[in-house]
């Protein structure tokens, strides 16, 4: 069979906004493909509800690619192990009642649940601003290419509707930023210094919605509430993720 490169243009053009116009009305957008968002995701589309996840990098998996210090693994902790085993993640036990996954392994089958769940992948886009109108609830996300931001350009961005935003951008709790600094009527406190036991502990307890609309998980949440970070053990990402699709499930 001859090979025409229009056809194959055309053929991913088609496919493309295809699936981009039935997106751009969406129950829930999760910003952040790290482990929170990923599981938060699979977990709502897993239920049927319509879910866009946006990641600014090519890649989704955040930080978890990196493990500890480079070193491609992960701990996860005993109360985190059966997400673990739900996500068909292999490890094995070291002392201490501590579990120790491949980073890689735990990136790929988390990003494989949420694909086969119907998750819907906008890499290389970022959110820029939020929609919020006289509901005063955030009801849309703001997108536009992650290349405009890097090189500057002056370039108007589209908009998508969501019922509910879930910030799982992490460290810098962008959406949250950008919420506190739109309307005033939420503080984002900065993370604090490492404290793995109790950052692990409260990053689940500050798992919520901090304004109408907008649910923070992952070290977002932490980051919020001027909480401590937790170094290379995930099993409290994975634990928030689930509670914010729970949160979510609830409403919708
Ligand atoms: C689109 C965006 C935007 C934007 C950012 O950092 P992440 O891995 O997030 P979490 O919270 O799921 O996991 C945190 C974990 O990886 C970690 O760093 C830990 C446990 N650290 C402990 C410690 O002590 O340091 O992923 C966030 C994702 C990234 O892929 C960003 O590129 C993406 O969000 N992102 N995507 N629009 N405005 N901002």
């Amino acid at each position: 069979m001859a090979l025409d490169e229009v056809t194959i243009t055309r053929a991913i053009l088609a496919e493309q906004l295809r699936i981009l116009m039935e997106h751009l009305e969406l129950d829930v957008g999760v910003v952040g493909g790290g482990p929170s968002g990923l599981v938060c995701a699979a977990l709502v589309a897993e239920r049927g509800k319509s879910c866009a996840l946006i990641e600014k990098k090519l890649s989704v998996g955040g930080g978890m690619w990196g493990g500890g210090m480079m070193f491609p693994r992960i701990v996860v902790q005993e109360e985190a192990r059966r997400l673990l085993e739900r996500f068909d993640i292999s490890y094995t036990e070291q002392a201490g009642n501590y579990f120790v996954a491949s980073s890689v392994e735990a990136v790929a089958k988390l990003t494989a649940a949420a694909c086969d769940a119907g998750v819907e992948f906008m890499n290389l886009t970022t959110v820029e601003d939020v929609v919020i109108k006289e509901s005063g609830r955030v009801s849309g996300l703001v997108i536009n290419w992650t290349a405009v931001e890097m090189a500057r350009l002056h370039v108007d961005p589209l908009t998508i509707s969501c019922r509910f935003t879930v910030d799982a951008t992490g460290h810098d709790a962008c959406i949250a930023s950008l919420v506190e600094r739109k309307t005033g009527a939420i503080r984002v406190k900065g993370e604090r210094s490492m404290w793995a036991e109790r950052a692990e502990s409260q990053v689940v307890h500050h798992t919520k919605e901090v304004y109408p609309g907008l649910i923070v998980t992952g070290m977002a949440a932490n980051a919020v509430a001027g909480e401590h970070r937790m170094g290379p053990i995930f099993g409290g990402m994975l634990l928030s993720g689930e509670k914010a699709a729970q949160l979510i499930l609830e409403r919708i």
